[in-house]
């Protein structure tokens, strides 16, 4: 990329050049389609409004609250034409949470949707705060309304492709947030490595899924890889799997971003055939079981796409598309990356054998301010945290995250793969596994299922349980301890808290 990048410029104002402005750019469920122009003068116009009524400066950090719609994503591209920097947060944040936030990442001005500002307000955090999307079209203060008043000119502000762009938090699955930085060549660079080389959007193509755009696999999957190449996207508050599935066919959507517990409730709901007109899904947030991969694949005739990625490393660096797939791996090092296989020591291990995953590449982990920096990047290899056995053709076969492995009598375990096992049962819907203290064995394999609808729990079916995962995996891997419940701790992206389960 040239040493002057604006990423909001070359998403926008240069996909209008190269495809066109009076395409169909942001969808909502509502009925509401913007076109690439009608974007761009919205947020040429509320750059105005940040520069000229807020004040905001170049560098400057402004906090994004709201739900996946239109006016978030015109906000989004308007913070950083002005050179400042996007910080996206989840609109469910408490006032506790959005307090520490505000203590790492300093804000100086939050734009929140105005069903969403009562939280905000109560974190009391000191600084501006302007609401969007009011429904009172006599609300002045709206920044809707503003951006209605204001200069339709902007000249987008020549930031340096290593400014700052945003700031993602990952609360990681251990609950304490991490602000991770984002120039504006990172931004592009996921769109033209994992975009480009592995999914191969069309500008014909129809985006949509349910990751918020502060989780930047929604970000990447709903707002810049459809934006690099002139594609459309539909952009959904809140749905159901059963509502996304409409949602799909109603909009003739042809690619979905979501999590495997959503690609399974789909199926679970019987909404398959409200899929057709999808050619490509992508997976990611948490591993992708085999099981879910054939069970979509038979129902609907598409090939998930798994991706492994991480906040940190802004997107998907491990993934594999059509021929390349093989079933139960996550697929190869995405072109413009590496990947290797970390033993205890450090050192790559050779292609078989079970060790710590680490990658390089366009874009890489820069904690704001936190030491746990030297943890996540050790010379210059980002060390992901998930275990991962390479196969001599460079595919990566995932084990579980670094923490997931049980240690029971002596035997690995790979708590992945015994809930892959127990999934496979057809009165399973969800499961986690664990390890548990255990005087004997040091620590117990532990499940925690969900069961379908109408199925009884009983220590009938415990042991039915047991006996199918024995017959699945090798026997020693079975769950000695099996607790039915009614839903498993998730983290506001999806991912499984097993550390609130350990407690
Ligand atoms: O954290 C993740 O799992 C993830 C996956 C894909 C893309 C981006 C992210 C943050």
């Amino acid at each position: 990329y040239p040493s002057q990048l604006n990423c909001s410029v070359e998403l926008l104002d240069a996909t209008i050049e190269a495809t066109g402005g009076d395409r169909e750019c942001l969808l909502a469920p509502d009925g509401t389609r913007w076109t690439y122009d009608g974007l761009a003068d919205r947020v040429r116009r509320t750059a105005r409004v940040l520069v000229d009524d807020l004040g905001i400066r170049p560098g400057q950090r402004v906090l994004l609250r709201g739900p996946n719609n239109p006016w978030i994503v015109a906000c989004w591209f308007a913070v950083l034409r002005v050179g400042a920097v996007a910080v996206t947060t989840m609109p469910l944040l408490r006032p506790g949470e959005l307090a520490t936030i505000h203590e790492i990442a300093r804000l100086d001005l939050a734009l929140c949707d105005h069903r969403f500002l009562d939280d905000l307000r109560a974190a009391d955090l000191g600084v501006p705060v302007v609401a969007y999307g009011s429904t009172d079209p006599d609300d002045a203060d709206d920044l809707v309304h503003r951006a209605e008043r204001a200069e339709s000119q902007h000249e987008a502000v020549a930031t340096s492709a290593d400014d700052v762009a945003l700031l993602a938090f990952t609360s990681g699955t251990t609950g304490r947030p991490k602000a991770t930085m984002h120039f504006h060549r990172d931004v592009l660079a996921n769109a033209d490595t994992f975009s480009r080389h592995v999914l191969k959007p069309t500008p014909d193509d129809v985006f949509t899924g349910t990751p918020p755009l502060a989780f930047t696999f929604g970000l990447g999957g709903l707002v810049v890889f459809p934006l690099r190449v002139g594609a459309s996207t539909l952009l959904i508050e809140k749905a159901s799997p059963d509502q996304l599935a409409d949602l799909v066919a109603e909009h003739g959507v042809t690619i979905c971003f979501t999590a495997p517990t959503a690609y399974r409730a789909m199926l679970a709901a019987g909404r398959a055939e409200r899929l057709t007109s999808l050619r490509r899904c992508v997976s990611a947030g948490e591993h992708l079981p085999a099981a879910t991969w054939e069970a979509f694949r038979d129902a609907t005739g598409i090939a998930i796409i798994d991706g492994l990625g991480s906040t940190e490393m802004l997107h998907i660096f491990v993934s594999a598309a059509d021929d390349d797939i093989r079933p139960g791996s996550t697929g190869r090092a995405v072109p413009g990356y590496r990947a290797v296989v970390l033993g205890d020591d450090g050192s790559p291990l050779p292609a078989g054998q079970v060790g710590r995953l680490a990658v390089r590449g366009p874009t890489g982990c820069r904690y704001l301010a936190d030491d746990r920096q030297s943890v996540y990047v050790q010379d210059g290899w980002n060390v992901t945290g998930d275990t991962y056995v390479q196969d001599e053709d460079g595919y990566l076969w995932y084990q579980a995250r670094s923490d997931d492995m049980i240690i029971s009598a002596g035997y690995n375990i790979a708590a992945p793969e015994v809930e892959e096992a127990l999934l496979s049962h057809p009165d399973v819907t969800e499961v986690a596994v664990i390890g548990t203290p255990d005087t004997d064995r040091g620590q117990l394999v532990t499940a925690f299922v969900v069961l379908g609808d109408d199925v009884v729990a009983d220590p009938a079916l415990v042991r039915a349980l047991q006996d199918h995962v024995k017959a699945v995996i090798a026997p020693y891997k079975y769950p000695r301890r099996i607790e039915f419940v009614a839903e498993l701790p998730r983290t506001s992206t999806g991912k499984l808290q097993r550390f609130r389960l350990r407690q």
